[in-house]
């Protein structure tokens, strides 16, 4: 351990005399040559952190490991987490992302360390080059590695991939072995869970010392008591205003964990409401095949194992790490109804404006939405005309629309069209609530409803459970049923295309990523097209998790659409 401190890095060329790595060399040498196996492939740390096979990610399991410990060091032990999972893609991938003390994203400027150590381990010859730039970047960050005054501690959990319980060995490898961290496994749990329980701990062991990490457990405790809240609040009886919720878990974590918040003994909506379907999380290769939000969103169909039943019914589909939702219903002409990211933030704007107004809060307190390009037009001309609310656009990537919620707003509603998205209500407004309360003054339904609200809600990140729990709520409180949801607005035909191109790093965006400034000339064709269609509007960018240039369309005329959308596909194959 510290005693064997290795003679600052003579091999490899590293010659500063100032520092010293306290830690076990040789045991960091031997879990390095033992674990990375895959070598020579560039990763990169994207938008959901790092992903693709699982087969070719044990180098970057190992080094995101380091890396965690690492970023709690820095942050003088506090916890910090690790989730390990591929979200909505298919069963053959996995990947890795390292979750804030808060529970929000990796801090952008720690993005760099993450490759910067994962490829430096893949294209090493020699440990030592690996060695080197660890050293390299612990001198950079000033981090003290003595363990002895603070131990690192780090949170993992993995979604239910085959895959994940040996990505989960190369990760914790050296991480109590070599930097004498707690580790903390949650086991299987959804992306949210993850975020919710880091935050959770390190609130425990601020405000009051608590030695003892959050679990699972208190995440089902919480949000089931702020929901029961909510509706003790509005005196509804235990019902949903729809008669019945079908849950298609994707065949993810999403399944049994819900499962798990319904057995809950304090859950007291009737068992028979909610009916979960594709919950084989046991069987890999179902997971998001045909099913889940990604499937139901990019195919505007039912998914696998759901068939036609009343109107009235809703439906929604969990992503395979259940931190997106969509809903949807079948009309009685048998037509598929999306309700998507943009809808349910609509409904939330629609109903929490509502009970600002009622609490005569609506100058003290700021509600806005925050979507990206994606977001359908009619949606930002219903949220801007009809509830006269300020709407953000921001570029692709959660982190870029949370930190715009929270940033500019007291109430921040954020949503990407695909469902992920959360609400994030600032300090202001809980202060503003509970002065109001205490001193029982203006309207004290609103007021609790507010209050209630914003705990049914996970504000680390966006939550599949979470989100489905606010939506059952707000449509019962509203009385509204699925229908009259979709009726709010009526969203614009749209498209939405891959295309592969040689190399999509050439397309550069401005303007939160609406105009491409490369390759040139190409905005300006684009535009020209544009102009034919009326309510036409379109953009192109490369996708941060795919090899691939996304092309967005949307105009008035479904007919026109598709001619719309392959003029735009048609100018970009031809400009690269
Ligand atoms: P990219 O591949 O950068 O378009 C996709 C989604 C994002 C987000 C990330 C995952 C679309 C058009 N893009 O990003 O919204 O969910 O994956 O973090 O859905
Ligand atoms: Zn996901």
């Amino acid at each position: 351990m510290i005693s064997a401190v290795r003679p600052k890095c003579k091999e490899s060329g590293h010659n500063s005399q100032r520092f010293e790595m306290k830690i076990d060399y040789d045991q960091l040498r031997k879990l390095y040559e033992d674990t990375c196996c895959t070598k020579n492939l560039q990763y990169s740390y994207g938008t959901a952190g790092f992903r693709t096979l699982a087969k070719d990610l044990d180098t970057v399991m190992f080094t995101t490991g380091i890396l965690a410990v690492l970023r709690s060091l820095k942050l003088q032990g506090q916890y910090v987490g690790v989730m390990i999972t591929a979200s909505h893609n298919p069963y053959q991938d996995n990947g890795v992302k390292i979750v804030e003390p808060d529970g929000s994203m990796l801090l952008a400027a720690w993005e760099p360390y993450a490759m910067q150590l994962a490829n430096a381990a893949s294209f090493a010859t020699t440990f030592d080059e690996f060695y080197a730039e660890l050293v390299k970047l612990v001198e950079h960050e000033k981090i003290d590695l003595d363990t002895s005054a603070v131990a690192p501690h780090v949170v993992v959990g993995r979604d239910s991939r085959e895959s994940s319980p040996f990505l989960l060995r190369c990760l914790t490898s050296t991480m109590a072995s070599v930097f004498h961290a707690q580790v903390v496994d949650l086991g299987c749990v959804t992306t949210p869970q993850l975020h919710y329980v880091t935050n959770l701990s390190n609130r425990r062991q601020r405000e009051d010392g608590h030695a003892t990490v959050a679990t699972e457990q208190d995440y089902y405790s919480f949000f089931v008591e702020a929901f029961n809240e909510l509706f003790t609040t509005y005196q509804i009886e235990k019902r949903l205003s729809v008669p019945k919720l079908f849950v298609d878990t994707a065949n993810g974590i999403g399944g049994p964990q819900l499962k798990k918040l319904l057995a809950s003994k304090d859950w007291a909506v009737p068992s028979d409401e909610i009916e979960i379907v594709n919950d084989k999380s046991d069987v890999p290769e179902l997971l998001n095949f045909e099913c889940g939000a990604d499937y139901v969103k990019t195919n505007q169909r039912l998914p696998k194992g759901l068939s036609p039943s009343s109107p009235d019914s809703l439906y929604c589909s969990f992503d395979g790490d259940a931190d997106r939702v969509v809903f949807y219903y079948v009309d009685p002409e048998s037509k598929f109804h999306l309700l998507d990211g943009d809808k349910i933030s609509t409904l939330f704007a629609k109903f929490l404006s509502q009970q600002l107004e009622l609490a005569n809060l609506t100058d003290s307190l700021k509600i806005g939405v925050v979507q990206t390009a994606y977001a359908n037009g009619s949606s930002t001309t219903y949220i801007e005309d009809a509830l006269h609310c300020p709407v953000s656009c921001t570029k692709t990537g959660v982190k870029h629309l949370h930190h715009e919620a929270a940033t500019q707003y007291d109430i921040g509603i954020y949503f990407e069209a695909n469902g992920h998205g959360t609400i994030i209500f600032s300090e202001k407004f809980h202060q503003t609530i509970e002065s109001q309360l205490s001193k029982s003054q203006g309207n004290l339904l609103a007021l609790n409803t507010l209050n209630c609200f914003a705990k049914l809600i996970n504000q680390t990140v966006g939550d599949a459970i979470s989100d489905m729990l606010a939506v059952l709520a707000t449509l019962s409180i509203l009385q509204m049923a699925p229908t009259d949801w979709d009726r709010e607005y009526t969203d614009l035909p749209n498209k939405l295309v891959k295309c592969i191109v040689p190399d999509r790093s050439i397309f550069q965006t401005t303007d939160q990523e609406r105009k491409l400034q490369n390759p040139a000339g190409l905005q300006t064709k684009i535009d020209s097209v544009i102009a034919k269609y009326p309510m036409g509007r379109s953009f192109v960018r490369a996708s941060g998790t795919e090899d691939a240039v996304r092309v967005y369309a949307e105009c008035e005329d479904p007919t026109k659409l598709d001619q719309f959308c392959n003029e735009i596909v048609e100018y970009v194959k031809s400009s690269v």
